[in-house]
């Protein structure tokens, strides 16, 4: 159905529209459903999947939570190769790369072969994550922010006490966090890809500097604590570990953001960082430095043209 079909502005990231000013801007997520009673799709057993790539730190939140909240059994994942090229992200069988895995369900290819799937006349971008359903055969949701507080609540039904109680997105913190997320999503999160993606100084440079002042913000906000907001593990901390997980591998070098390092310039986020990575395994167990170095050094070709993956930091993470 998709082979004929020219799809490489819609994957190949060489050729994303940038802004006129050489700046990078993101494009609004398309599938956005909600897993809920009485609607389209309701929580069942053995009804969804979660479609990955340990590379993306936006699919990475999703399954951090995925393993907070114990759906491993509820909601199987597939995880693809992080050698994402001119067709988008490829499967196991497209691009048999360690730790990569076949599509269980229909044996695509690629990650576009799903979009497709779900609508034949699909014209955004072909990004992980994706929660499938396997019912309708169709895309409930490809916005990491929503699948995690679809995970947060949908299921809890069918979930022990202990793992339906874990809340990332408490009512008392709500405030909070929605105000944490709006600055964190636009000068960390997206920050680094307007930092590394920007084709001007002017893009790059006001990009960077917001940057670093928020990582400036967040060293405050984190002395002297274990967590964002209140004392509690909520999504403000899972949306940043993402990102500061990736720093000194990858954006540090290949996105240019190299005013400091987290390992030697910010004690209180890297202490905070490792205590996540080491104490919790849904933050380890989701952390994959290979794919995740691999990836940005490989597909990102307008950034990095010859594909040499750069071997540091070592290690990849300091121990506690
Ligand atoms: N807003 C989306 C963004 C997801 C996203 O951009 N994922 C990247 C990987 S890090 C992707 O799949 N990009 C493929 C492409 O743009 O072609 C979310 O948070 O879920």
């Amino acid at each position: 159905m998709t082979s004929a079909r020219d799809s490489s502005h819609q994957s190949d990231i060489g050729k994303m529209k940038l802004e006129a000013d050489g700046s990078f801007k993101r494009a609004a997520s398309a599938f956005r459903n909600w897993i809920q009673k009485d609607g389209e799709f309701t929580a069942e057993k053995d009804r969804y999947h979660l479609y990955v790539s340990y590379a993306c730190p936006w699919a990475t939140r999703a399954l951090i939570t995925r393993k907070l909240k114990g759906l491993e059994d509820i909601i199987p994942v597939t995880v693809v190769s992080p050698h994402m090229g001119d067709n988008g992200w490829p499967f196991a069988s497209a691009d048999p790369y360690p730790g990569a895995d076949v599509d269980p369900l229909y044996n695509s290819q690629h990650v576009r072969d799903l979009y497709y799937k779900a609508d034949p006349n699909y014209g955004g971008r072909f990004t992980v994550p994706v929660l499938w359903d396997k019912k309708k055969h169709t895309i409930v949701n490809n916005e990491s922010s929503e699948i995690i507080r679809i995970f947060n609540s949908a299921f809890n039904d069918m979930l022990p006490p202990e793992k339906a109680s874990v809340d990332i997105y408490p009512e008392a913190h709500r405030q909070e966090i929605d105000s944490i997320n709006e600055w964190v999503y636009d000068t960390v999160n997206n920050g680094v890809y307007k930092a590394g993606f920007a084709v001007s100084q002017e893009a790059y440079e006001k990009a960077v500097y917001p940057l670093f002042e928020s990582l400036d913000r967040l060293e405050k906000m984190l002395t002297g604590k274990d967590y964002l907001v209140g004392n509690t593990l909520t999504e403000a901390d899972i949306r940043l570990f993402v990102t500061i997980v990736r720093f000194d591998p990858v954006y540090v070098g290949h996105f240019k953001c190299n005013l400091r390092t987290i390992r030697n310039g910010y004690p209180a986020i890297h202490t905070w960082l490792k205590k996540l990575y080491w104490n919790n395994d849904a933050f380890k167990s989701s952390t994959n430095f290979e794919h995740i170095k691999v990836h940005y050094y490989w597909s990102q070709t307008k950034v990095n043209p010859t594909r040499v993956i750069a071997v540091g930091p070592t290690p990849d993470i300091d121990p506690l």
